[in-house]
């Protein structure tokens, strides 16, 4: 069994904040821990456009904290975001997320991330495999 507490997590390695400072990445699962999939506790700042596309991920989000909106570039469709909304880009979806006030959010990822990954140019994250 796999215990962690989210206040060992901060300020370690496990904690990531990309150059830009947008988000903040609390990885409490990774691919090492061997669940097949990675959960994170993320605070997405505001004042930001993210621009994202999970080519290589599934990435399911339920956020716990705050309020936002997320703008499904497939579809033009925009939704609101707020303590309770629970979205998963099934479909690979590029979207566009945006945190009005900071929002909270539990992201989980199939196939698990590593540890210290940034989003590259087209807002998706690498897939390692071989760690
Ligand atoms: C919701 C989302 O995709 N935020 C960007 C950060 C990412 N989910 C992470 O690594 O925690």
């Amino acid at each position: 069994m796999i215990i962690k507490r989210l206040k060992d997590i901060i300020g370690t390695n496990s904690e990531v904040k990309p150059d830009q400072g947008e988000w903040t990445s609390r990885r409490l699962l990774l691919k090492k821990d061997g669940m097949g999939f990675s959960m994170h506790d993320t605070l997405i700042h505001p004042g930001h456009d993210l621009k994202l596309w999970y080519k290589n991920h599934l990435e399911a989000v339920y956020c716990i904290a705050g309020k936002g909106e997320i703008q499904n570039l497939e579809s033009g469709e925009t939704h609101s975001i707020s303590d309770g909304t629970l979205y998963a880009l099934n479909n690979h979806d590029r979207h566009i997320l945006r945190a009005n006030e900071e929002m909270r959010m539990v992201c989980v990822f199939n196939p698990p991330i590593t540890g210290r990954e940034v989003h590259d140019k087209d807002g998706s994250y690498e897939l390692v495999e071989n760690v």
